[in-house]
């Protein structure tokens, strides 16, 4: 049975609870002690952290779950549900426990960055356009013309940022550079079309980000709505919203009529202050570059939002691999500022180079610094990417670099899913925890490798094929894309793989890839294919996998290799030549050929 929590049964519930600690009218009677934290008023009261919190706000209190409250302030709300409250004589260890509650020095609140995800044509960016709408400053209605890819709103007095390119790609992308800013996720869900593919796998990629969810239920003006079974396909993805009895924050809106927009925003700002962000303003900038480009008259421009610290004209900065100062900054309205504060989203001018999105910017003391923070980034661009892959994984584990096992699981049919899944969480063990993060049926996509970056994991296909820009990707970043068509074989790879026993030990490196252009016959029904180096090179000895579209066809050796008539030993990118493959010849053009050879691990 679904445990309700929502405020209104409160009553109810704890008369139900109390029992013949109900005081003479009826209601249930609580002791509450001169001080307690957030989350245990709320086990006190048996609702959650996320209801008291929003009941503390309509007081006019801001606080976060582990934020101490007094007596006065947690006997209102307690009131106000229906109890009947007293207070607990104070005990010496609350009396210290409020002492080690006290902040860290400089430690400030800070607004959080909200991010939107959702399925296609959900609503994301009509929702964002109805927030910056509904919420920019008076003094700037009218004139709004937001120039960079974030904004700032204004809520009961408090600040939100929001990012402005949706979608869980952009996001995971970002962590994929090892740049992590959202702390908050909208996830839009059209209540007309419900629960999509891209809706599970935000909530995948939210999840392993470790990012909280607000779910906002979109396009109720809609005749065909149905909020009720949003919120059942959501709990059956594992997501219980809060009048569910669980923790996620579920609100009904219409970008389009903009209802329910200023809910939203009160929510947000009620589970960032569950979240307790808080930043330095006082301590020189760190931020991340969420757009960068060149401009024809100022320079290369980037558009930054700030971590922590603050940005001020003329600090020295290193973003990425690049320099400057900063000569001038714009704020999201395109007005000059002198300062930008954590959380703030700024446009940059004065850097050396144009840099990339997601890169870190850091501010610096001195110029000297900054080269030589330089050269240490650069050190350590060279050195690569450290994937986790399957054969290495009980070396990483013994080494105590990993702890848990993060995998990607991508199947031909739901059904292959679930049995897979259960059996590969088996295998987890003291030392390391196996998880899926995310599970989908079809093909392996970028997205799917950028969660494997971001994520240090690796990917598993069953009876799957795998996107062309994600094989590129994943063999730049080095990730571990393995692939299956027997449950057994895929399971006892992985737990020999834990124990350190998966044999051979080699690695793919891939040396080119080539198209085939045309096809000729060869004589005995075989046949040559005719094809243009795209990338790398071709060698005569190396193993090939044939893809047409997104599915390998075929895998085996290249037979040979001719350039006009001649046999010829290696032919490299921009080039023509001639492959004939292995017991293979039924080629068609447009075919990709990929030259792979093994080389031994570590
Ligand atoms: N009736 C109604 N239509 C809406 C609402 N919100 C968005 N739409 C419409 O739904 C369509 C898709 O909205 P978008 O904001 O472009 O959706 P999106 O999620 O950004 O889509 P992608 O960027 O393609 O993934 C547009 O035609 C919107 O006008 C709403 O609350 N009610
Ligand atoms: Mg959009």
């Amino acid at each position: 049975m679904v445990k309700v929590r929502k405020s209104g049964d409160v009553l109810e519930h704890l008369a139900e609870e109390a029992g013949e600690r109900s005081s003479p009218r009826g209601a249930p009677s609580i002791e509450i002690p001169a001080s307690l934290s957030v989350r245990q008023l709320a086990d006190l009261l048996q609702i959650s952290a996320v209801e008291v919190i929003k009941q503390l706000m309509r007081n006019g209190i801001m606080a976060n779950i582990n934020q101490v409250i007094g007596y006065e302030a947690a006997a209102a709300i307690a009131t106000g549900l229906g109890c009947e409250v007293r207070q607990k004589p104070r005990t010496a260890g609350e009396v210290k426990r409020r002492l080690r509650d006290e902040e860290p020095a400089g430690l400030q609140p800070r607004p959080p960055v909200v991010t939107v995800m959702g399925h296609v044509n959900h609503g994301k960016t009509r929702l964002l356009d109805a927030i910056r709408q509904a919420n920019v400053m008076a003094t700037e209605a009218g004139g709004i013309t937001q120039r960079i890819g974030a904004y700032q709103v204004e809520v009961n007095g408090q600040k939100i940022s929001f990012l402005d390119t949706p979608g869980h790609e952009a996001f995971t992308a970002m962590r994929a550079q090892g740049a992590q800013v959202t702390d908050v996720t909208i996830l839009v869900v059209a209540a007309d079309d419900g629960v999509m593919p891209q809706t599970l796998e935000a909530i995948d990629h939210a999840r392993a980000a470790g990012v909280p969810i607000v779910v906002a239920i979109n396009k109720i003006d809609k005749p065909d709505a149905n909020p009720e079974l949003v919120k059942q396909q959501l709990a059956d993805a594992g997501l219980l919203i809060e009048e569910w009895g669980g923790d996620t924050v579920c609100v009904s809106i219409s970008a389009k009529e903009k209802q329910g927009i200023s809910d939203l925003m009160e929510n947000l700002l009620v589970v960032a202050e569950m979240e307790d962000l808080r930043a330095n303003p006082s301590q020189p900038a760190v931020g991340v570059v969420i757009e960068a480009e060149m401009d024809k008259t100022k320079g290369p421009l980037a558009t930054v939002l700030i971590q922590t610290g603050s940005l001020r004209l003329g600090d020295t900065i290193v973003v990425g691999t690049t320099w400057g100062r900063v000569k001038a900054m714009f704020n999201d309205v395109g007005k000059r500022v002198r300062k930008a504060e954590p959380s703030t989203p700024v446009e940059v001018l004065g850097l050396d180079d144009v840099p990339q999105v997601g890169d870190t910017l850091t501010a610096m003391a001195s110029e000297s610094q900054a080269r030589a923070l330089i050269q240490k980034r650069q050190l350590e661009m060279q050195q690569g990417p450290k994937a986790v892959r399957l054969d290495n994984i009980s070396d990483q584990i013994s080494a105590g670099g990993v702890k848990e096992l993060n995998i990607i699981l991508k199947a031909d049919v739901q059904g292959s899913i679930e049995p897979i899944r259960s059996s590969l969480e088996q295998l987890g063990m003291e030392e390391v925890k196996l998880r899926i993060i995310h599970s989908a049926i079809g093909n392996i996509t970028e997205s799917d490798v950028m969660l494997a970056i971001a994520s240090n994991g690796l990917i598993i296909g069953f009876n799957t094929g795998c996107e062309a820009g994600a094989r590129r990707l994943a063999g730049v970043k080095g990730i571990d894309i393995r692939f299956y068509d027997v449950i057994y074989n895929l399971v006892d790879d992985v737990d020999k793989a834990l124990k350190g026993m998966l044999e051979p030990t080699y690695v793919e490196v891939i040396d080119g890839r080539a198209e085939i252009r045309a096809i000729f016959s060869a004589g005995k029904g075989g046949k040559i294919a005719g094809v243009y180096v795209t990338e790398g090179k071709v060698s005569r000895s190396v193993s090939v996998r044939v893809w047409r579209q997104e599915q390998m066809v075929f895998e085996s050796k290249v037979g040979s290799l001719r350039r006009f008539k001649d046999d010829v030993k290696e032919v490299a990118a921009g080039f023509e030549c001639g492959v004939g493959i292995q017991d293979f010849s039924d080629f068609q053009v447009g075919d990709m050929l990929e030259f792979f050879s093994q080389e031994k691990a570590g």
